[in-house]
C-alpha cells in the first residue's frame, strides 16, 4: 500500500526524496509498518509493565558534575582520527585522517580535523610569536598576536583537503579494503575566522612588481610555499579561530594561512613569515612531494585548486548494512575548490542509472556540501556511486578518466568517483566501479 506513494528516482531502489517525505502517513504512523527501517519495537503492542521496568539507572539517580572543557560521550570513544601507516614510524612526518563516515553536516569537530605535520607540532607561545611581512612591499611590518587580534575579522566555512587525499585509490592496482576515513579522511570542514590578508597587505603596501608570496611556517622544518599574490588578495586569511575557538596546535596555533579551495599544503600552519616576491621560490615543499606527474612524464609544478569531488560516507567501506534488505538513507559529502556544488548524482546500480541527490543547505563555495537520497535496497549485490558537479560545470571524473591524465605512479589531486561494493551479506567494500 504505502509503497504506492513512493516514486522511483533511478534503478535498483533509489527513491524520489520528495515523494518519500511527502508520504506523510509513513512519517507519522507507520514506523512500525516498514516505511523506514525497522523500529526496535511497537509501543502500541508493548505491555506497560515492561516499559516501567526498563527505566535505566541514569533515569533514577542524579547525574555527575560537568567539566571545564567538554568531551564526547564515553560511548563514542571509537570515533577517532586514524594515523596513516605509510609514513615511516620514526619520522615526525605524520598524517592523521578524519573519521568522515561518523560526521553529519558539514563541520568537522576540531579535535577530529585531519592533520598533516611534516616536522611534528611546535608548541608556540603566542606572546613570543610574530608574523613578518616583507620583500617587495613599501613598509615591511611585524605583527604580534595581540596586534592582529585588533584587526577586523571575517568568518567563513570552508573545506581543507590534502593533495594526497585518496591517493591509494589513485595508485593501488587493486582496490584496498579501506574505510572512507582511511581512503579519504585527509579532508575536513570548519568555520575559520581571521583577518583577510588584503587588509595586512594594504598596510605594508606592494611594489609594482609584486606577484608572488612565499609563506613560511615556524615549525622546525620551515614549511614554505609560493602562492600567487592575486589569490592571497582575493580570499585568503590569517586564521586565528577554528569552529569558535582559537586554532588548535595541530591546525597551526596561534595562526595559519588559510587559502580557500586550494591544496592543503599551501595553508601554512604556525605562519610567521610572508615574503612578497616577483617569482616563486620553488621550495622543497612545492618541488618534491607536492607536484603532479603527467601522463607524458612532464611535471605539473603548481596545481593549486582542489577539484570537484564527492563520496558517499554512509554506507561506506568496512560498514555493514544491518538488515539484508530494506530502507537506508544514502548520505555523503561533496566539495569543490572552484566554487559551490551544483549537483550530486547517485547511482545504486553501478552507474547504469543516476538520480540527483538532495543537497542539504547551506550550499557554500569551497565548502563541504552534504547530500542525501533515500534508497530501498532489494538485497542484491550492487555498487553505489556518487558524482558531483560544481557551479563551473566541472564534473567528477571516473577513476579511469582521472588516471588517463597522469603517470601511473602520480597520486596527488585524486578526485575520481568513489565506488562502494554492497555484498549480499551487507558488507560494504571499496571497489573500482
Ligand atoms: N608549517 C606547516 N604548515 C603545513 C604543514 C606542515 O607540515 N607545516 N602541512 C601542510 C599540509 S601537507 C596540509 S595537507 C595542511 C593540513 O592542515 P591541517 O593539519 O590543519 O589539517 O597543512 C599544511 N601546512
Ligand atoms: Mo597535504
Amino acid at each position: 500500500m504505502r509503497k504506492a506513494f513512493l516514486k522511483t528516482a533511478a534503478g535498483n531502489g533509489l527513491l524520489d526524496r520528495r515523494s518519500f517525505l511527502q508520504s506523510g502517513i509513513a512519517l507519522s504512523t507507520s514506523f512500525s509498518l516498514g516505511a523506514f527501517a525497522a523500529p526496535v519495537s511497537d509501543l502500541n503492542t508493548a505491555p506497560n509493565s515492561s516499559i516501567a521496568a526498563s527505566f535505566p539507572e541514569w533515569m533514577k539517580t542524579p547525574g555527575r558534575a560537568d567539566t571545564e572543557y567538554g568531551q564526547p560521550s564515553i560511548y563514542e570513544k571509537q570515533v577517532q582520527r586514524h594515523l596513516q601507516k605509510s609514513a615511516p614510524e620514526a619520522s615526525l612526518f605524520s598524517i592523521w585522517h578524519t573519521p568522515i563516515e561518523n560526521q553529519r553536516g558539514i563541520i568537522t569537530p576540531s579535535g577530529l580535523h585531519f592533520t598533516v605535520n611534516h616536522n611534528g607540532i611546535p608548541d608556540i607561545d603566542p606572546q613570543q610569536h610574530v608574523l613578518m611581512i616583507h620583500g617587495l612591499v613599501d613598509k615591511p611590518l611585524k605583527f604580534d598576536v595581540e596586534s592582529l587580534m585588533r584587526y577586523p575579522m571575517v568568518s567563513v566555512i570552508h573545506f581543507l583537503e590534502c593533495a594526497g587525499n585518496t591517493a591509494t585509490n589513485a595508485v593501488s592496482l587493486s582496490p584496498l579494503d579501506q574505510s572512507a576515513q582511511e581512503l579519504s579522511g585527509q579532508m575536513s570542514g570548519s568555520e575559520w575566522a581571521g583577518i583577510p590578508l588584503k587588509y595586512l597587505l594594504k598596510e605594508t603596501g606592494l611594489k609594482a612588481n609584486a606577484k608572488w608570496v612565499i609563506a613560511e611556517g615556524a615549525d622546525g622544518g620551515s614549511h614554505s610555499r609560493s602562492i600567487p599574490l592575486d589569490k592571497l588578495q582575493d580570499d585568503a586569511m590569517v586564521a586565528l579561530y577554528q569552529n569558535g575557538e582559537r586554532i588548535r596546535p595541530s591546525q597551526g596555533y596561534p595562526m595559519r594561512l588559510f587559502v580557500p579551495g586550494w591544496e592543503g599544503n599551501l595553508n601554512v600552519k604556525w605562519l610567521h613569515r610572508l615574503e612578497v616576491t616577483d617569482q616563486p621560490a620553488y621550495t622543497k615543499d612545492e618541488s618534491g612531494l607536492y607536484s603532479d606527474i603527467l601522463d607524458d612524464g612532464r611535471i605539473q609544478r603548481f596545481s593549486f585548486h582542489m577539484d570537484v569531488k564527492s563520496l558517499i560516507t554512509r554506507p561506506s567501506g568496512k560498514q555493514l548494512l544491518p538488515e539484508k534488505k530494506g530502507f537506508y538513507e544514502i548520505s555523503g559529502l561533496a566539495w569543490s575548490g572552484y566554487g559551490k556544488i551544483k549537483q550530486v548524482e547517485v547511482s545504486a546500480d553501478g552507474g547504469k542509472t543516476w538520480a540527483p541527490a538532495h543537497l542539504e543547505g547551506p550550499i557554500l563555495p569551497k565548502s563541504l556540501t552534504r547530500f542525501t537520497i533515500p534508497w530501498r535496497w532489494n538485497g542484491s549485490e550492487t555498487v553505489l556511486l556518487s558524482r558531483a558537479t560544481d557551479e563551473l560545470g566541472r564534473v567528477q571524473p571516473t577513476r579511469d578518466q582521472w588516471r588517463d591524465q597522469y603517470a601511473s605512479y602520480s597520486f596527488n589531486h585524486y578526485n575520481g568517483i568513489q565506488a562502494w561494493h554492497i555484498a549480499r551479506d551487507g558488507i560494504v567494500e571499496n571497489c573500482y566501479g
